[in-house]
């Protein structure tokens, strides 16, 4: 039983979202999900549109997904990886490299992002509308 973990503020679900979720689940056989929550995007100087109990909500609903847990910090990483005993850590390639720390107890493995398609490209074109 492979257990593969990954973080995200999932803000204005879509496609790369989704394709990176399904992605993350063929790599093993239990997928947990760390949602960014409201006061851990500011840190991350990252304001969502929608609300983190929504954007829990719609992940916890993608096929894909077995769990869902808040993410609260950068630090929580090793000890969600402890707790659930995590054996693959999963991030879109835009992060590569800033999680290789988390070699020593998991596999690290970044992923192909989804051209064409970001939460900040809808937010731009909404404003516009
Ligand atoms: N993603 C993707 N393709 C896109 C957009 C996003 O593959 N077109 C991936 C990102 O690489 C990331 C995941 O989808 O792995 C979630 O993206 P964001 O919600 O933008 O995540 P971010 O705000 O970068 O938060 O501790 C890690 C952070 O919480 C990551």
């Amino acid at each position: 039983m492979k257990t593969v973990i990954t973080y995200g503020t999932f803000d204005l679900f879509h496609i790369g979202h989704l394709r990176l979720l399904q992605r993350a689940k063929k790599l093993g056989d239990k997928l947990i999900v760390a949602v960014s929550t409201d006061e851990f995007n500011l840190k991350k100087g990252k304001k969502a549109i929608i609300p983190y109990e929504q954007r829990a909500e719609i992940v916890k609903n993608i096929k894909s997904v077995d769990l869902v847990i808040p993410e609260n910090s950068w630090e929580q990483k090793v000890e969600d990886i402890k707790k659930y005993n995590v054996d693959i850590f999963v991030m879109g390639e835009d992060w590569k490299g800033r999680f290789d720390y988390l070699k020593d107890y998991c596999e690290v493995i970044y992923l192909p992002r989804t051209q064409g398609i970001s939460s900040t490209e809808i937010r731009n074109i909404l404003q516009y509308m």
